[in-house]
């Protein structure tokens, strides 16, 4: 019975991946989220992997296509045949082209941002992917890994350097789009600080494609969002200057951890190219630097990892998903581990009593910020529950690693209809359906 369901499962999957594909890459959904979004489209190609390596590799060469001079891999490359009504702020509000000379040659827009870069952990999976198949997959796949390597090292580079001045080890952003997790109650302080100046009326096309606007972000939260792209702008997308002038600038530690394991990629992809051993020796210290950065994180009471707001010098203390930090990074200590999969275990996380199913809430039931409907604020994200399942099995923990997965993917064969996300306590699918996310991790689950 649970076989067939799999099976299923996977067609499923299958058809939306193939829906949502526009020729050469993929749309995150297909109403709310019509373009091109950067960390999507590298799950995406961890799912495409199991069914054609060629167009998954073709995913990632698209997005890079469009990198900046900078190194910058944007958060969303807008689709120019997309109505403008069908997703705000569009491309025409970025302009991103017109705002820094770094920016690539438009059409195609893109945003000024960046998303937490898994990239290269994507790149991995292919080339692995391609090794369970014939030579002539094996050849072209190492083609691949020659173009994209030296996007991908810029890319980090970029990162390492641009967006980490003071050589921490973690990745700044200056704005919640940056992170991934928009909402999460991780920002609320350091947004709070933020004073909105005159912002025009805009339009929430959002809120058309979920049943209830509880679901999304706030307008508070929006007029915060488009006055700091409004700011961004305004610096030139400069992050010379935006360290300068910009109220929200804070050290992401889930960026960070995934930088560090996408370091660890980089390093195999490397050793296959064939890359100076320069190059390998800086990305060795990146990965130890990370490590570090994340090591001053830690918040021994909470036994989680804190981001920390640098205009008002203080960690962000909310207990969210992204406290895990050190195990997506891998390379942590026994005892950090041990303590790390306590508060996992614990009804601050997945031992909450009121669960529908055992995987994780994006943010404690247990903070005041908690809202179980409200995107990542509460919600559980099935492409977190794959960053998490696939840390678990970094770190050894085998076993635990297969409960989460069989969880996960019982929460997915209950409705077959691959939410955005989903209610932690009932299990409805919420945000998005047919979210190609959803559907990527669903593929390689299935495929393991
Ligand atoms: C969500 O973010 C976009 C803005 O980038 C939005 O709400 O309009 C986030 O969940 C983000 O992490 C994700 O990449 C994007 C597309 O799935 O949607």
């Amino acid at each position: 019975m649970q076989i067939l369901e799999h099976k299923e499962l996977a067609s499923r999957a299958e058809k939306i991946l193939r829906q949502n594909d526009m020729g050469g890459w993929t749309r995150a959904a297909p109403n709310l989220y019509p373009h091109q979004w950067s960390w999507d489209s590298a799950f995406i190609a961890i799912g495409l992997a199991h069914l054609d390596v060629r167009r998954a590799a073709l995913e990632l060469r698209t997005l890079f296509a469009h990198q900046w001079a900078t190194g910058r891999v944007p958060h969303i490359v807008f689709n120019p045949k997309a109505p403008p009504e069908s997703y705000y702020p569009g491309a025409e509000h970025w302009a991103c082209a017109a705002a820094s000379p770094d920016a690539p040659p438009a059409p195609p827009y893109t945003s000024c941002l960046g998303q937490p870069p898994v990239h290269a952990i994507a790149v991995w999976h292919i080339w692995e992917a391609a090794g369970r198949e014939d030579e002539e997959s094996l050849s072209s796949t190492r083609a691949f890994l020659h173009d994209i390597y030296p996007r991908l090292f810029a890319w980090h580079r970029y990162l390492a350097t641009d967006r980490d001045p003071e050589k921490s080890g973690l990745v700044t952003i200056y704005h919640p789009w940056g992170s991934g997790t928009d909402n999460s109650p991780r920002w609320d302080a350091a947004l709070a600080a933020v004073e909105v100046g005159d912002l025009p009326p805009y339009p929430r096309y959002d809120l058309q494609h979920v049943d209830d606007p509880s679901q999304r972000p706030t307008n508070a939260d929006y007029d915060r969002y488009l006055w700091l792209v409004r700011l961004v702008k305004r610096a030139g997308c400069d992050e010379r200057v935006i360290y300068r002038s910009h109220p929200f600038l804070v050290k992401d530690v889930l960026s960070s951890a995934i930088l560090v394991a996408a370091n660890e990629a980089l390093l195999n992809i490397a050793e296959v190219v064939g890359a100076p051993d320069g190059d390998r020796e800086l990305i060795a210290a990146w990965i130890e630097r990370g490590r570090q950065g994340l090591t001053a994180c830690w918040d021994t009471d909470l036994k989680l990892c804190l981001d920390y707001d640098l205009r008002a010098a203080r960690p962000l203390r909310v207990r969210t998903v992204a406290g895990f930090a050190p195990l997506i990074a891998g390379g942590q200590s026994p005892e950090q581990l041990e303590a790390l999969l306590e508060v996992l275990d614990s009804p601050a996380f997945m031992g909450h009593p009121g669960l529908r199913w055992p995987v994780p809430p994006s943010t404690s039931p247990e903070e005041p910020g908690f809202h179980p409907r409200s995107y990542w604020r509460g919600p559980t994200w099935p492409v977190f529950n794959w960053l998490l399942w696939w840390s678990l099995l970094r770190a050894g923990e085998s076993e635990r690693a297969e409960r989460l997965r069989r969880a996960a993917l019982e929460q997915l064969t209950a409705d077959g209809r691959f939410g955005e996300y989903y209610e932690p306590f009932t299990g409805e699918p919420i945000g998005s359906l047919a979210q190609s996310w959803t559907a990527a991790v669903a593929l390689d689950w299935l495929a393991g």
